[in-house]
């Protein structure tokens, strides 16, 4: 039956179609009834397209396939293309981002088959996911008195890089001084994101899994002392960092349930739950999965910055009475993604990728500033990049998913009140698929990666602005030199693309992941950024997918 085609299959014998449980990242949920005219899929079938789903799908489509980064997949929508529309689909991928799931061999011809399957038939409802489940998960692996009362290794904690292992569930903590590889920990399932506590100690990093972990940097050996998991899909984890609250509290997002949970700064202890189902802010009806993208603390009031994606509200969560917890919601724009402070870290500029905007808070008076048509299509700035352009003063940075076009806000009310709230400059990089942007205090460059360019050359080059060459002329492009950052790698096999920049603390390094597949060597490449010029490249058997790169300075002190 598994080979069949639904073609063949509209009135396939119920048998094939036994409801039982299946997973959905580890937890257990009902398969939904078959319809008379459902393609058959057998239990088993459908417990493996499940968990495909959620490891491939489901951060673009969401759990119950409404859509945002990707398209809306319910099965309106999917039958209506049919079978042979969904297979090859999967199969060949899209240049608006869907990738080729097929021909780049990540996925089988049969699990192609039994995805183009799957998505004709109702998606499993997740079980809910509340606080007996998170306590049932949380480990206090080591209790807070057990632990060091001041620092037990001679690591340069500041200069160490956090790295995801996307593939292998890790994290690898790369000292920024030797590029020695300290630890390696296993972490949730393909993790996204490392966040550094207000004092610099605790690490935490979140899993696609929901796991978070909190990995204490004063041990000898720095290692996990509490998890948790929080849901069954999540992106984001910050800590508090205002003045008083500073490592008091942790906060944690997720895509599924869509909700978010304040938890204990030293244990992990969930205190707080609150879901952001709700209406979408502007049309008012209901959206059943508002997920949580990215998650910010105000250095301006105990408050956490939530970003919901589906309703296009940013909450300001104020942590400081949990019992009576105030929430400001402000009307942004949807779909709520990735974002970071401007230099002064009071305003929040966030991405709101389904309608091109960047929305601008005021983390002073906890109210939106501005809402920015960047002029590009899908902005993607991971927190952006902050730098002093030479003719319009403090400028934030974000490149675009969706074409090639950087675009620079000014971020300076007070000293450039024209430029303020306004794109002060648009020009063009190496090409679409740009996820990250990065500069650094001491940095005189800006850094645009093309990740997802579908050029091979483009999607493993990096392109590099010099600031202070940057001209007042919006009509003339400043030139940019390309660092062909994957071919340093000198990797032999594969199609490594290359993502995300990373300042070492002193500033004065840039660091690329080299993101190969899972089965082949990939690497990380250091470059100098005065001169531009190839530095080192760290390669290990154990830096299996390295994507993300988290220094823990500049994470900690929210510089970028
Ligand atoms: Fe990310 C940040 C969600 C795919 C690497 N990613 C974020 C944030 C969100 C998010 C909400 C902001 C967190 C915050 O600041 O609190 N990412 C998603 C998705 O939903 C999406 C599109 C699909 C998915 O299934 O997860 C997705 N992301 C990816 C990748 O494929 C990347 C390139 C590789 C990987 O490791 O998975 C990737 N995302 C990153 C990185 C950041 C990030 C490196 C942090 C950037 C920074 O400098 O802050």
């Amino acid at each position: 039956l598994a080979q069949e085609k639904p073609a063949d299959h509209g009135d396939g014998p119920a048998a094939a179609y036994e409801p039982s449980m299946t997973t959905l990242g580890q937890l257990q949920v009902e398969i939904p009834g078959r319809k008379p005219d459902d393609p058959v899929i057998t239990g088993e079938e459908f417990q493996r397209a499940t968990q495909i789903y959620f490891e491939r799908c489901a951060g673009c489509h969401g759990v119950l396939r409404k859509g945002a980064t990707g398209k809306p997949l319910t099965t309106d929508i999917t039958r209506e293309a049919g079978y042979e529309y969904l297979q090859s689909f999967i199969t060949y991928g899209s240049p608006a981002g869907m990738p080729n799931w097929g021909t780049s061999g990540e996925l089988s011809e049969a699990d192609v088959d039994l995805m183009a399957r799957y998505l004709l038939i109702e998606p499993p409802a997740p079980p809910e996911f509340g606080m007996p489940e998170m306590k049932d998960s949380w480990k206090v692996l080591v209790a807070p008195e057990d632990r060091p009362k001041e620092k037990m290794n001679d690591i340069d904690i500041e200069n160490l890089m956090s790295v995801t292992l996307r593939d292998a569930g890790e994290i690898a903590l790369i000292d920024g001084n030797s590029y020695e590889i300290k630890e390696v920990i296993k972490t949730g399932y393909a993790v996204h994101i490392s966040r550094i506590s207000a004092s610099g100690r605790y690490l935490f990093v979140i899993g696609r899994d929901a796991k978070v972990t909190m990995i204490d940097l004063w041990m000898e050996k720095p290692a996990p002392v509490a998890e948790i998991k929080v849901g069954s899909e999540a992106r984001s984890v910050e800590t508090s960092k205002f003045e008083g609250w500073e490592d008091k509290y942790a906060i944690a997002g997720s895509y599924w349930p869509p909700q978010y949970v304040i938890m204990d700064g030293a244990t992990l202890e969930p205190l707080k739950i609150v879901s952001t189902r709700g209406n979408i802010y502007d049309e008012q009806t209901y959206h059943p999965e508002p997920r949580v993208a990215s998650i910010l603390s105000s250095h301006y009031k105990p408050e956490f910055i939530v970003n919901v994606k589906e309703t296009g509200k940013i909450l300001m969560v104020d942590y400081s009475d949990l019992k009576n917890l105030k929430t400001t919601e402000i009307e942004a724009e949807r779909f709520l993604h990735d974002g970071g402070l401007d230099s002064t870290h009071r305003y929040f500029m966030v991405a709101a990728n389904a309608r091109n905007k960047i929305a601008v808070v005021d983390t002073k008076d906890s109210k939106l500033t501005a809402l920015v048509d960047t002029g590009g299509a899908t902005p993607h700035p991971g927190r952006g990049a902050n730098f002093t352009h030479p003719a319009y003063g403090p400028v934030w940075a974000t490149s675009h998913l969706g074409d090639e076009s950087v675009a620079l806000i000014g971020t300076d009310p007070e000293g450039h009140p024209d430029q303020a709230w306004k794109i002060v400059d648009s020009f063009y990089a190496l090409g679409g698929g740009s996820l990250f942007i990065k500069t650094h205090p001491e940095s005189k460059h800006l850094y645009v990666d093309a990740t997802l360019n579908p050029d091979a050359e483009t999607s493993s080059s990096v392109a590099v602005f010099k600031i202070d060459e940057m001209g007042g002329d919006p009509n003339v492009d400043p030139e940019y030199t390309t660092l062909p950052i994957g071919e340093w790698a000198g990797i032999a096999d594969g199609q490594p693309r290359v993502v995300q920049p990373e300042f070492n603390k002193q500033g004065t390094e840039v660091w690329f992941s080299v993101w190969n597949a899972k089965d082949k060597e990939s690497a990380i490449v250091v470059v100098d950024d005065k001169t531009l010029e190839l530095k080192h490249v760290i390669k290990d058997p154990r830096l299996i997918t390295p994507t993300g790169k988290f220094n823990v300075l500049n994470t900690q002190k929210d510089i970028y």
